[in-house]
């Protein structure tokens, strides 16, 4: 499917690598002012936003909206589902922007999963182009809390300290509501024996990893060069488990909003993304506000791509709910979302890994600096 993937970009990639910097600075001049809630991560409500791109024509889904979780901060107060806290942030202080590392937002609802057609708010250069995000389709997502934040250094560190190489049990880190997407006692083997093999692993690719073997600068920075079944691990670990890809695009569309970016239909910036150029590494979580997504979420495009549970397909190709969607059975390579710090316009393609609704796959062996996550969790009275 990969392969699929990969030739359906090079078909397109010269026709981007001409229309995206005329399509770029067309939206910069036309784009509307997007109002940026990344002060506060408060449920706006569907129609706060006066600046967000409009709901796909004639469908209204309903938006379960979101509310403040109980991460390390304080909550919105009454109705506030609890959720279940990890020990990644035991005893961490609040250093994440102010603010506790673990902060999680809930959110949930349905949306329209995948690139829009001709008059969609999310639609991109070309109704034929990136098939791969076709066709679009309804979804809903059980309310769920989400990472505001990459998993940083720090909060993976408690982590590593912990590490035995004892591998999750089977079926930990399962979404509540999708039968066999917890840990697979096949997996073991793909987790590094002892914590000194775990923290080899974590240097790939030349010390271009934020991970250090002392407590340094890089504790709010997210935790990179780690593998999918790493990733999933943590996750287990801290009482959470992976984002499906569905509800990753949940938070990045905005939910019934349908948004181009997380932030609105604006052009990335270096402002509003940490991507190619701006400044090119890995930087803190969190130094993106203006470009925080409809619920506060930060980073979700750029700094660092983020593993999702999914295994890639084609959303054509494969029938799944239209509640809680995740293919946890066909296929090998996982999926990836939001692109990262060095993900580049320039070159064309790379250009629509920014997008909420862009999809990248890797094998889940394989890290990169360019790799990272967050961790989703299902609140208690789910
Ligand atoms: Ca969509
Ligand atoms: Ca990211």
């Amino acid at each position: 499917m990969e392969r699929v993937l990969q030739s359906a970009a090079e078909k397109v990639l010269l026709t981007q690598t001409k229309a995206a910097w005329l399509v770029l600075a067309l939206l910069a001049t036309t784009a509307e002012a997007c109002g940026s809630d990344g002060s506060s991560s408060l449920d706006p409500g569907p129609d706060a936003d006066a600046g967000s791109p409009p709901v796909d024509g004639g469908s209204q889904p309903a938006d379960g909206g979101g509310g403040r979780g109980n991460g390390g901060s304080a909550g919105t107060g009454a109705a506030e589902p609890e959720v279940p806290a990890g020990p990644s942030c035991a005893g961490l202080a609040s250093t994440c922007q102010g603010e506790s590392c673990c902060m999680n937002v809930i959110t949930g609802g349905t949306f329209l999963m995948g690139q829009g057609g001709a008059n969609s708010s999310d639609l991109y250069l070309d109704p034929d182009l990136f098939p791969e995000e076709r066709p679009e389709h309804e979804v809903t997502v059980d309310p769920f809390a989400l990472d505001k934040y990459e998993v940083t250094v720090g909060r993976f560190r408690k982590f590593v300290d912990a590490y035995d190489g004892t591998p999750p049990a089977p079926d930990a880190g399962a979404h509540p509501a999708i039968d066999g997407s917890g840990w697979r006692s096949e997996w073991d083997v793909e987790l590094a024996g002892t914590r000194t093999e775990f923290i080899d692993r974590l240097k790939c690719y030349g010390g271009r990893e934020t991970w250090t073997d002392e407590v340094g600068t890089d504790e709010d920075k997210p935790i990179n060069c780690v593998n999918w079944y790493e990733a999933f691990a943590f996750c287990a670990w801290d009482a959470g488990r992976l984002p499906t890809e569905a509800e990753w695009e949940y938070a990045a569309a905005g939910g019934s909003e349908n948004r181009l970016y997380p932030w609105g239909s604006e052009a990335p910036t270096c402002e509003l993304a940490n991507w190619y150029g701006c400044p090119a590494i890995v930087d803190f979580v969190g130094s993106y506000p203006a470009g925080n997504g409809r619920w506060g979420h930060a980073d979700l495009t750029g700094n660092v791509a983020e593993w999702t549970l999914d295994l890639y397909y084609g959303y054509g190709n494969l029938s799944l709910p239209h509640d809680n969607p995740a293919n946890v059975t066909e296929g090998s390579a996982r999926v990836l979302r939001g692109g990262s710090f060095d993900t580049r316009i320039i070159e064309g393609m790379d250009a629509n890994g920014l997008r909420s609704t862009s999809r990248a796959s890797r094998t889940p062996d394989l890290p990169d600096p360019e790799y990272g996550f967050r961790c989703a969790r299902s609140p208690a009275s789910e």
